[in-house]
């Protein structure tokens, strides 16, 4: 919703977007259920409006969070576990989704066991309509963009802190384009990106917050396609220093790292076991979470495999 929002009824460059957000979590303060505290995952645990972040007793126990035993579990009586330090109720299963922490890709998080980018949404940086030419497959672990367009999918689930994971592979010996991810995606206007370029001269991987007045426009297509930071669009946060460009036919791991209470970013690149690409944690201020997608500009058969997402609860 909030993507259609920022496309179709775009804000006059006069607002500052910020206005709108008042802990800038990309939620709108009239549908936020903690509008001062940044929570992007807006979890509600007991559906009492209350998101958790927020709520002093996250399952309406009577028994407030910080001395609940089981915070997520409705659990009056405080029967403690002795040998997990845990109520009794919640020892293997944090959030009570029938799926046990140790399986369970978010642990706090009962909405979330497993990372799923069957449910999306498409669009092009360029304000272009969208086509067609992405699949999603694998019970939403892996996708595949098969045309050389220029677009972005994003999933539809929102993340505070998080580990992102995903090989990406150019499944042909075509093409010089540009491949990625995203992240802390709050809307169309919105967003981080990690970018890598095939060609020179300016291959290699590089990293930018994104905070456009316009919204998808040439504009921002451009900025993003830019070696500098354009003012009003994109900002570099960060460039691979050794400018290594990627190979047709090779699989590349993406681990990326987003603390969304530090504000810190972190991205690993692996060919097999060697680490060829590694940011510092780098300081993004505007990093309050969002949501998870990947990128591809002027490259076909390009394929996202191996999709894992873990919460982190820092
Ligand atoms: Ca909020
Ligand atoms: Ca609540
Ligand atoms: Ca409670
Ligand atoms: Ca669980």
């Amino acid at each position: 919703m909030q993507l259609e929002f920022s496309i179709r009824n775009p804000i006059p460059n006069t607002i500052n977007i910020f206005l709108l957000f008042r802990d800038r979590d990309g939620i709108q303060d009239s549908e936020d259920n903690c509008p001062h505290v940044a929570n992007a995952a807006q979890l509600d645990n007991d559906s009492d409006k209350q998101g958790d972040s927020c709520d002093r007793d996250d399952d309406n126990d009577f028994v407030i969070d910080i001395h609940d035993n089981c915070p997520l579990i409705s659990n009056r009586y405080q029967k403690l576990s002795a040998a997990h330090g845990r109520g009794e109720e919640c020892k293997h299963d944090f959030d009570g989704d029938e799926v046990k922490d140790k399986n369970d890709a978010c642990p706090r998080d009962a909405t979330m066991t497993a990372v799923d980018f069957g449910k999306h949404v498409i669009f092009r940086p360029d304000g272009e309509p969208t086509q067609a030419f992405w699949r999603v497959q694998g019970q939403g672990r892996e996708v595949r963009k098969q045309q050389n367009n220029n677009s972005i999918l994003i999933g539809n689930k929102a993340f505070e802190s998080v580990e992102f994971n995903s090989t990406i592979y150019v499944d042909s010996d075509a093409g010089q384009g540009t491949i990625g991810v995203v992240f802390g995606f709050q809307s169309a206007k919105v967003f981080y990106i990690v970018m890598w370029k095939k060609a020179s001269p300016n291959n290699g991987l590089v990293m930018k917050e994104v905070k456009s007045t316009t919204g998808p426009s040439q504009d921002l297509y451009n900025a993003l396609q830019n070696a500098q930071s354009v003012s009003r669009q994109a900002n570099i946060l960060w460039e691979d220093p050794k400018n290594l460009g990627w190979d047709h036919r090779t699989a590349y791991k993406f681990v990326l790292t987003l603390n969304s209470a530090r504000k810190n970013i972190r991205v690993n690149v692996y060919k097999g076991s060697d680490n060829i690409i590694s940011s510092p944690e780098l300081y993004a201020g505007m990093y309050r979470g969002g949501r998870l997608g990947m990128v591809s500009f002027n490259q076909g058969d390009v394929l996202w495999t191996a999709l894992d997402v873990k919460c982190l609860h820092l």
